[in-house]
């Protein structure tokens, strides 16, 4: 019995009926031996969607990112980001405390770069400087509202960095929503990184679970620091089942995920004191600004509460809607007309 309608991320679903009788089933082993063979089919079924040579299943997408920045650095190196970006800003400071690199942060346009803004930030061969050494991107951009990085910016990247010696790891947490929103597949975006992670445990739906991809010799790097950060985990098949049952029955689905996306940002938009752009909802998220509820963005998540929605405030303006397979059409309604009770529509207040 589900008892709110719950906005705040795509992490919270719950695993279905179908995919909880694909764990029960599977068939596992001690994956540290390298022998669970639904962690080693969802392994080679990650690469190859992906278009790597290997890939390797990790607990998180926080791992899968720091195990990527560990084994592409050394220590002092310096790292490339979008100053809103997950592994800067919500990955516990890992990046220093785990790789001891420093992160060197670009502010871009709803969290995408240009290789411009990139090329100046690269710095000289000089011993005064850090070494530049691994550009991190983020597709979709989960602060900068589930935007999607076109895929030509993508590329440009990519060259630049490939003409300076730079590596590139690509933050994929949402890649299947990018790739099914902007109809460009997987392996498309991935070729423009030399690393991608990606999760299964956001919109798709599984309950756990990331991987990362790249070239044999790169995952070999990251498998022994799974090992060194204790992400090397034993009959995990259980979970790999969920992300294999995940990739071949919830991908297609997302359009409905950034349909409902849209709807509530076109819906918010008729209502009093938000400012929020249904044209810059691209995948799955809404971020919207409290601009004149007389309201913070905390009270108004207090509101939403106490009508049954759970939604997610960052700071005092800022509020973010996550729609994901636990959300189904009506919840849209009912979460804005939840909202028109909490917020007043522009003209014919309803309070
Ligand atoms: N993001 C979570 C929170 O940590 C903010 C969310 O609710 O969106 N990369 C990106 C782009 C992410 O959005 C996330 C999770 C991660 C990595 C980390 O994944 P997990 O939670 O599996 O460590």
């Amino acid at each position: 019995m589900k008892d709110f309608i719950d906005l705040r991320s795509d992490t919270v679903t719950q695993p279905t009926p179908a995919m909880r009788k694909a764990m029960a089933e599977a068939e596992v082993g001690d994956d540290v031996f390298g022998e669970d063979p639904t962690v080693n089919a969802l392994q080679r079924k990650v690469a190859n969607i992906l278009g790597k040579e290997a890939a390797i299943f990790v607990p998180t997408g926080t791992m899968a990112n720091q195990l990527s920045i560990r084994s592409h650095t050394q220590p002092g190196d310096e790292v490339i980001v979008e100053a809103s970006s997950h592994p800067y800003n919500f990955e516990g400071g890992g990046g220093s405390a785990l790789s001891g690199v420093q992160f060197h942060c670009l502010v871009g346009l709803r969290g995408i770069l240009d290789a411009s803004q990139i090329e100046e930030a690269i710095r000289p061969d000089d011993h005064h400087f850090p070494i530049t050494r691994l550009v991190c991107l983020e597709n979709t951009h989960n602060r900068g509202g589930g935007s999607i990085y076109p895929i030509a910016k993508m590329v440009e990247i990519y060259r630049l960095a490939k003409s300076r010696g730079l590596l590139v790891h690509l933050d994929g947490a949402r890649l299947w929503n990018a790739s099914v929103a902007a109809g460009v597949q997987p392996n498309e975006y991935a070729q423009w990184a030399d690393s991608v992670s990606v999760c299964l445990s956001k919109g798709l739906g599984a309950p756990v679970g990331s991987l990362v991809a790249g070239s044999r010799p790169f995952i070999d790097r990251v498998h022994r620091f799974r090992k060194m950060f204790g992400g090397g985990m034993r009959q995990v098949g259980i979970l790999a089942a969920a992300g294999i049952y995940a990739l071949d029955h919830h991908m297609e689905r997302l359009k409905e995920d950034h349909q409902n996306a849209k709807r509530l940002a076109l819906g918010l938009k008729e209502l009093k004191g938000i400012s929020v752009d249904p044209d810059h909802v691209e995948t799955n998220m809404v971020i919207f600004d409290v601009v004149n509820t007389g309201m913070t963005a905390p009270q108004v998540t207090e509101a939403m509460k106490r009508e049954g929605v759970l939604i997610h405030a960052f700071g005092k303006m800022h509020i973010r809607l996550v729609t994901h397979l636990d959300v189904p059409n009506e919840d849209i309604d009912r979460a804005l007309q939840a909202f028109e009770r909490v917020l007043g529509r522009t003209t014919g207040s309803t309070r």
